[in-house]
């Protein structure tokens, strides 16, 4: 899937994946669209899509380089693009949301490399757009050629900010997509190779993320979830949700906590890097398992090495499965279990690296902050999660045709599926520590509401959480946690409905072209 070219749509059926879905979504391309020529004077020529995703299982392990199953959602970011007249490579980008403030920003040349300022000493708006433009023009336009073209964009997105639904990753692949395509560039690109080179382009934002989000942003078709790997290299395969009866639908409930991942980066999301980076060299020094001094190996490489594993090999999901199975009673020996984490000396100890090694290999790059660090824990999280995506695909698969589950069976895959999300909750709360109280309250409200399964998706700390509800039972699900949830009472109608909605799969990022 990821040789594939980016798709060239030309009708909202194609993106949205049936006919009702375009119709309620046309409303907001013509808005977007007649808008555009208010404000620039001309008629948007493309329009780049990429949409936000939703994890099923797999939080926090895309770093440490285990697959997980994500799937891309209907909510998306569209920029409306054309060409301006003016020269030098001017790039005036505004945004329809009122909060973020038009900007104009040009690429200069520097030592042999296209510069575009990008300010990560906050979190602006437009450092997304710039993060695209940076990757672009370094990547695919040559520094003497001629000035890259001078484009007005114009964003819309209804992607919630800050939801873990990844609306940082949908800006940063539609702005990619935009440039390619204005500069001529978007056929010199397979789908694999934007995922990459928006990977690249958001770290450039301040986090060091994983390629899930850009991946599924990309990668997602409207029939089914992804399994999508990173090692040896970056992989996908479809996994069906198994068509149960009664049916399975995956709901979206908002916890109204603004996680600022970005500006809190450095004692969460980078944090957690740096753990479960220095956890695997201690694992793999307990398990004997070689690795080079100034390697930084990750938990996947060092569970495929410790279970034969060749370079650039891949041993697959069941004897992986395997693997973390036996490997999780190892974590008991071979890490200080300690409830409030080890000291930064401890750690160093624990790594076998002298300090300044250490220090080179682990922390020179990245800014963290904290005392205790907790690398049982986080591996304990790490290797049990990645155990339940296989599951979770495991149960998939086996049912994944309506003729191989006879329906009585049908709760009880759900039942399978849930129990595994709830699992995954219970980890990311206690274990990995990136869950907040109010996503504790949320998943637990949405199993008395009647879920199967709930748990927080994306990063935590706030934002989103994704609970697997029978299709019949969502109105009374809806119902339900609208009420009980303290902040949706002072909810309106409207609001509501952008914090609590069932999700259906869309088609990965591309570029529209307006007739
Ligand atoms: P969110 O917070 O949804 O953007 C982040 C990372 C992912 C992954 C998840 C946790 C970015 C762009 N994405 O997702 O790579 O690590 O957290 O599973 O930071
Ligand atoms: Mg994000």
């Amino acid at each position: 899937m990821a040789d594939l070219p980016i798709p060239i749509f030309t009708s909202l059926h194609e993106i949205y994946g049936d006919a009702n879905a375009a119709l309620s979504q046309a409303t907001r391309w013509n808005a977007l669209l007649e808008h555009y020529q208010t404000v620039f004077g001309a008629k948007a020529t493309h329009v780049a899509r990429a949409p936000g995703r939703v994890n099923l299982i797999g939080e926090h392990i895309d770093y440490a380089l285990f697959g997980v199953l994500p799937t891309a959602v209907e909510p998306d970011i569209l920029i409306a693009l054309s060409l301006s007249p003016s020269p030098g490579g001017h790039i005036t980008a505004e945004n329809q949301d009122e909060r973020y403030e038009r900007q104009s920003f040009a690429a200069t040349r520097s030592g042999g490399k296209w510069e575009v300022g990008i300010d990560t000493s906050e979190l602006r708006w437009e450092s997304y757009v710039k993060a695209g433009y940076y990757g672009v023009l370094n990547r695919y336009l040559d520094t003497d050629a001629a000035a890259p073209k001078s484009i007005n964009m114009l964003v819309t997105g209804s992607v919630p900010a800050g939801s873990g639904l990844s609306s940082s990753a949908a800006m940063v692949v539609a702005s990619t997509l935009s440039f390619l395509v204005m500069n001529g560039a978007l056929d010199r690109v397979t789908k694999g190779e934007l995922v990459r080179l928006a990977m690249e382009n958001e770290k450039r934002v301040g986090v060091n993320s994983g390629g899930m989000d850009q991946a599924a942003s990309v990668i997602s078709t409207p029939s089914a979830a992804l399994y999508i790997t990173f090692h040896p290299r970056l992989h996908s395969s479809p996994v069906q949700i198994p068509s149960t009866h009664p049916g399975a639908v995956f709901v979206i409930t908002n916890s109204l906590v603004v996680s600022d991942k970005a500006l809190s980066a450095k004692v969460n999301y980078n944090l957690r890097v740096v753990e479960t980076l220095v956890a695997a060299r201690v694992l793999a020094r307990g398990l004997g398992v070689s690795v080079g001094e100034g390697e930084k190996v990750t938990l996947r490489e060092v569970v495929g090495r410790w279970a034969g594993e060749g370079e650039g090999e891949d041993i697959g999901p069941e004897r992986l499965e395997t693997a973390l199975h036996m490997l999780l009673g190892e974590t008991e020996r071979i890490f200080d279990r300690a409830e409030e984490g080890i000291t930064h000396g401890e750690m160093v100890k624990a790594s076998g690296l002298a300090e300044e090694a250490f220090h080179e290999l682990y922390l020179s790059w990245v800014e963290v902050e904290a005392t205790r660090f907790r690398l049982y824990a986080r591996t304990k999280h790490v290797l049990s999660e990645a155990l339940r995506v296989l599951q979770f695909r495991r149960v998939c698969l086996s049912h994944s045709t309506p003729t191989s589950t006879p329906q009585v069976h049908g709760e009880e895959v759900l039942r399978d599926l849930g129990r595994l999300m709830n699992e995954s909750q219970e980890s990311c709360s206690k274990l990995f520590q990136c869950s907040c109280r109010e996503l504790d309250e949320l998943t637990k409200l949405a199993r008395e509401a009647g879920a199967y399964g709930s748990r927080l998706t994306g990063a935590g700390w706030g934002g989103c959480a994704v609970s697997l509800v029978a299709e019949p039972d969502v109105p009374a699900f809806i119902e339900r946690i609208s009420k009980s949830f303290a902040p949706y009472r002072k909810l309106s109608k409207e609001q509501l409905k952008e914090a609590v909605f069932a999700t259906k799969p869309s088609s990965g990022a591309g570029v529209y072209v307006v007739e």
